[in-house]
């Protein structure tokens, strides 16, 4: 039987995670090698998967609970990627919100799956203006626990990969290099652009080759997780959009600017809203990691008389307030023209971490 890889790619909610999977699984089908994703959630109905969809790669969900609370989820979803397919590499992105996967994931995987996976060095992205918010004294806009979970995301990494390089100059990106090394002297730096592709090809070549993952196991106080997590509101959102001759790209572009002002004028500070508006093939998906200067907005879908939306809302607020802003904000921008039908709607903040495993020792890595 084939040994399968795994590369498992974390960091904070907005980090960069699914665009550089998708850049990654471009680059390595292309090279011939056969690829299959999962994807991963507190609740069904995800950006990430609908957006992936569009890659025509093997791909598994497992929403409803984290990787790390629902273990055996992901051995079913690598099994249903893997099955009769003679996959060579698996990319899993787990939840944004979720730490300790070191402890959790990673070793368990060591120790059960040998001869079935070889796993990848872990690598956790970090967005830089949230890295620097973090690791500043200033105080931040980030919930001490959402905070917390941020950097435990990185002190259990193989990889920190810092994204978003073409946001920043050279000498920023040195100097956001150096301060995270100082802090995590133990993990690999790397800074990577998805846009322009730097330092993607450096970053392929180490989790195509290598197999230490999960070096180290960091303490991790459930408390101060739960907490990070529990500030979090969370909603996911399926619709059907009706209209005649409505340009969707620009509902989706008002619905997204209207949210980033109301979440602005609140000062909620926002993990990350994503739309993905689908027209049969074509899609238009609109992003918000942080205040209105984040938001951004890719593909097109055209003119329809009917298209299908989903919402995925992470906001420090409770879910009541925001399921009703999410409700207000669609219902205002579809106006008169636009009927809307949801055919699910989950809105929800996560609960205590309980992992299915927690290993208190490294596993030895397994060679190929
Ligand atoms: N400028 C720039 N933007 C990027 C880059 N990578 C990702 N983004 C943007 O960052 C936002 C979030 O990207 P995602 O890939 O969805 O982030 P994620 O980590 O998967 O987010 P969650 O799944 O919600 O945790 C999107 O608007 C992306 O377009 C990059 O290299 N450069
Ligand atoms: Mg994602």
């Amino acid at each position: 039987m084939k040994t399968t890889r795994l590369i498992l790619i974390g960091g904070f909610l907005g980090a960069g995670k699914t665009t550089l999977i998708w850049e990654t699984a471009s680059r390595l089908t292309k090279s011939g090698l056969k690829t299959g994703l999962v994807t991963n959630d507190q609740a069904p109905d995800l950006v990430d998967t609908a957006l992936l969809k569009h890659q025509n790669l093997n791909i598994a969900e497992v929403s409803g609970s984290c990787f790390c609370c629902n273990f055996n989820g992901l051995k079913d979803a690598l099994a249903q990627v893997n099955t009769g397919k003679d996959t060579d590499i698996i990319i899993a992105e787990p939840v944004g919100s979720c730490t300790d996967l070191s402890a959790t994931i990673l070793q368990p995987m060591k120790k059960m799956m040998q001869g079935q996976l070889v796993i990848s060095p872990f690598t956790v992205l970090a967005d830089p203006l949230k890295l620097i918010e973090v690791l500043s004294k200033r105080p931040h806009i980030m919930h001490p626990g959402a905070a917390y979970i941020f950097l435990k995301q990185l002190e259990e990494s193989d990889i920190i990969l810092i994204t978003k390089t073409d946001t920043l100059t050279q000498q920023q990106t040195s100097e956001i290099i150096s301060m995270t090394k100082e802090r995590f002297p133990f993990s690999e730096v790397m800074a990577i652009s998805s846009v322009t592709g730097e330092g993607i090809e450096e970053w392929l070549k180490l989790v195509t080759t290598r197999t230490d993952a999960g070096k180290r196991i960091t303490e991790v106080d459930y408390d101060i997780y739960a907490e990070g997590e529990a500030v979090m509101g969370w909603l996911n959102a399926s619709l059907s959009l009706h209209g005649n001759n409505i340009n969707w790209e620009n509902f989706g572009e008002n619905l997204m600017k209207k949210l980033a002002v109301k979440f602005d004028g609140i000062h909620a500070p926002v993990g990350h809203v994503k739309i993905i508006i689908e027209n049969g093939k074509d899609y238009f998906t609109g992003n918000l990691t942080g205040g209105p200067e984040s938001l951004s907005f890719r593909g097109k879908c055209g003119v329809a008389g009917e298209v299908q939306m989903i919402v995925n809302a992470r906001v420090e607020m409770s879910p009541e307030q925001l399921d009703k802003i999410i409700r207000d904000e669609i219902a205002e921008a579809a106006g008169t023209l636009i009927t809307i039908a949801a055919s699910s709607w989950k809105c929800l903040s996560p609960g205590r971490p309980n992992p299915t495993w927690r290993f208190s020792e490294v596993v030895p890595a397994w060679e190929k």
